[in-house]
């Protein structure tokens, strides 16, 4: 039907040209556009109520985990306590047991999971036979320690060095007390540096000894080596 012409308005089309459309075809837009801004209006109303409730709801705390495998870390000595710590930063279960107390203060772990054996004056220097006697004296403390820390770990792990007293003097009866928990038991076990002295060496070679046996009887489920020389060799200085 012919559009009589004064019923005809001039409107800017999307592109800005001018163009003539009835004053029916305005009303029409008109509602179309009313109806978009109702429904949008309903729409951001029903986003603000839910975000309301949101805030409403309880924080959730999820227990922060960076680990797939609980493995219960027993970290004995200085160079042990300090690989142990390093564990503990990834999240997992860690206790740390040495006879020198200054060497476990720096050691950045819950003073709870700490454990002093007051069995010589700070430290076994360098002597496997004090040691042993230390966590031997102290048993009934380090089994009590590993029961309270380790009972959800799947898998326990020693880390301790060869070359001192305290941590490779003990190594063996450690294991032992660790087999009573009846859970697989690794070990890792530091080797001293190319420019330490004969007894480090000494004592290191004679650990490692008894932890091979131990591994060879599945005593031990793996025995992992870290060559401190090797790493020496590989970054000099
Ligand atoms: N890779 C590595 N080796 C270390 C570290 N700290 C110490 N060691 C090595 O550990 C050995 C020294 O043993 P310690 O762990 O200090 O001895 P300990 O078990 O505390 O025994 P005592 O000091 O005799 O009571 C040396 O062979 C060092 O090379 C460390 O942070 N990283
Ligand atoms: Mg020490």
């Amino acid at each position: 039907m012919p559009k009589n012409d004064e019923d005809r308005v001039v409107v800017i089309d999307v592109d800005g040209k001018p163009k003539k459309i009835s004053k029916r075809e305005v009303a029409k837009e008109n509602e179309k556009l009313e109806q978009a801004i109702k429904e949008k209006k309903t729409k951001l109303k029903t986003r603000k109520k839910q975000k309301t409730e949101e805030s409403k709801m309880p924080v959730m705390l999820v227990e922060q985990q960076d680990r797939s495998i609980n493995i219960g870390v027993v970290g004995v000595g200085q160079c042990g306590s300090k690989l142990a710590e390093e564990f503990y930063n990834r999240g997992y279960n860690t206790v740390v047991i040495n006879t020198a107390l200054q060497d476990l203060k720096p050691i950045k772990i819950p003073e709870g999971q700490k454990l002093f054996l007051d069995y010589s004056l700070g430290g076994a220097a360098k002597d496997l036979d004090t040691g042993q006697a230390a966590v031997e004296t102290y048993s009934g403390a380090v089994v009590k320690h590993l029961k309270d820390n380790f009972e959800d770990c799947e898998i326990l792990l020693l880390a301790t060095s060869g070359g001192g007293g305290t941590g490779s003097g003990s190594a063996e009866v450690m294991v032992e007390l660790m087999a009573g928990l009846d859970k697989p038991i690794s070990v890792l076990y530091v080797l001293p540096l190319g420019s330490e002295d004969t007894l480090a060496k000494h004592n290191a070679i004679q650990t490692l000894a008894k932890l091979a046996k131990l591994a060879k009887s599945d005593v031990i489920n793996s025995l992992i080596v870290i060559d401190n020389a090797k790493i020496e060799l590989m970054f000099p200085g």
